[in-house]
């Protein structure tokens, strides 16, 4: 049996619960240390997980540890730091969505770790929900053929705010925080993105950023893709946090419907994703990812090759979610290449 990397996690907050249960089982990885700069919090995780070396200043603890790798699951103003700091410790790195506010930075950072000479993935977990990834192998078999069109569709009246209220007070919200994982799926479905349009709308007058996206791309392999989220519709039964699919080849279909059921070219598929004894319904979803994610990590690491979503492939997603913004502020068709 090899030896466990061995890990810290920087950000006890509401969604590196998450990523710290599912260290916890994973037996390729062992978390060390903690480190959040708010007291309270880290000492409330430090506990649940029992993690004994904590730490208020992310400096500190890369000084005081001989860490591997480290998970950064702080919220976006703080990741290129993070992550260069990381990278001048030499360690393999993990950063939460949005990877960065800029490409600039995205791209610093991306150059940072490379020359380091380590791994960087965008923990991008979307991607890796059970359901969404039994989407992406039958289109990447060639199961329906050549793929012209599809639609990928997040539309949810779910509280969002009450667990992140920040989601609430940025200029930006749905696509950077939501459209990011919905826009990644497209690409790991149907290949990168030339052009994009997108129209947007703020619906919840309680809130600052855009609560409704439409967007209309155009992939490098000829498909267009509809890529549709909403938080502001109140459907019955609600299906949060459900990314239901529909894609067309010149083979057949398929549709990823609500309730995790698949119609498509080896019939009707039940996804339903089982409920982890540390998750909770409706998380349980993406819960379930972020173990998927963390192996994937692992695996990566030990054959020392990239992860699906490291830094660089990221640079792709977080294009399209610039294009996104100058699309809808400019009322035009948007070429991705040159963000
Ligand atoms: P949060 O505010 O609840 O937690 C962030 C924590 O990081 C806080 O406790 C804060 O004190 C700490 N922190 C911030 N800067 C720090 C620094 N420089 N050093 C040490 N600690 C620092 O936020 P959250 O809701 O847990 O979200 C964190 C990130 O996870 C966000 O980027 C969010 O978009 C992402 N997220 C991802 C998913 C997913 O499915 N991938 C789901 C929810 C949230
Ligand atoms: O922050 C978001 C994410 O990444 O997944 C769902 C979410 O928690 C709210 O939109």
């Amino acid at each position: 049996m090899p030896q466990p990397l061995i890990g810290a996690v920087i950000g006890c907050g509401f969604f590196a619960q998450n990523q710290l249960h599912a260290w916890a089982d994973l037996p390729g990885a062992k978390i060390v240390a903690l480190c959040d700069r708010d007291p309270a919090r880290l000492a409330e995780t430090a506990a649940r997980f029992g993690i004994a070396r904590t730490y208020t200043d992310a400096g500190a603890m890369f000084a005081a540890e001989r860490l591997d790798f480290v998970d950064i699951a702080t919220t976006v103003a703080s990741h290129r730091p993070l992550v260069e700091m990381a990278a001048r410790a030499g360690v393999h790195v993990i950063c939460q969505k949005p990877f960065a506010s800029t490409m600039q930075d995205a791209r610093a950072m991306v150059q940072a770790v490379e020359a380091a000479g380590k791994t960087l993935m965008v923990h991008e977990n979307f991607r890796w929900q059970s359901a969404v990834r039994r989407v992406i192998d039958i289109v990447r078999a060639g199961d329906l053929g050549e793929v012209f069109f599809g639609r990928i569709s997040f539309r949810s009246g779910y509280d969002v705010f009450s667990g992140q209220p920040y989601l609430a007070e940025g200029k930006r919200f749905i696509i950077e925080d939501l459209g990011i994982h919905v826009l990644d799926i497209a690409r790991a479905l149907f290949g990168d993105a030339t052009r994009l349009a997108a129209t947007t709308r703020r619906i919840n007058p309680a809130i600052n950023g855009e609560d409704v996206a439409t967007m209309l791309l155009t992939h490098q392999g000829g498909a267009t893709s509809v890529v549709d989220c909403s938080y502001a519709t109140r459907r019955v039964p609600e299906t949060f946090p459900e990314s239901l699919i529909e894609i067309d080849g010149s083979k057949g279909s398929l549709r990823l419907e609500a309730g995790y059921r698949l119609i498509g070219p080896h019939g009707v598929e039940d996804l339903t994703p089982p409920l982890l004894p540390w998750a909770s319904k409706p998380w349980h979803n993406i819960q379930e990812s972020v173990l998927l994610i963390q192996r994937h990590f692992l695996d990566c690491v030990a054959a020392g090759v990239p992860p699906e979503t490291s830094g660089a492939d990221n640079l792709q997603t977080l294009a399209l979610v610039e294009a996104a913004y100058l699309s809808a502020a400019e009322a035009r068709m948007v070429d991705v290449a040159l963000l």
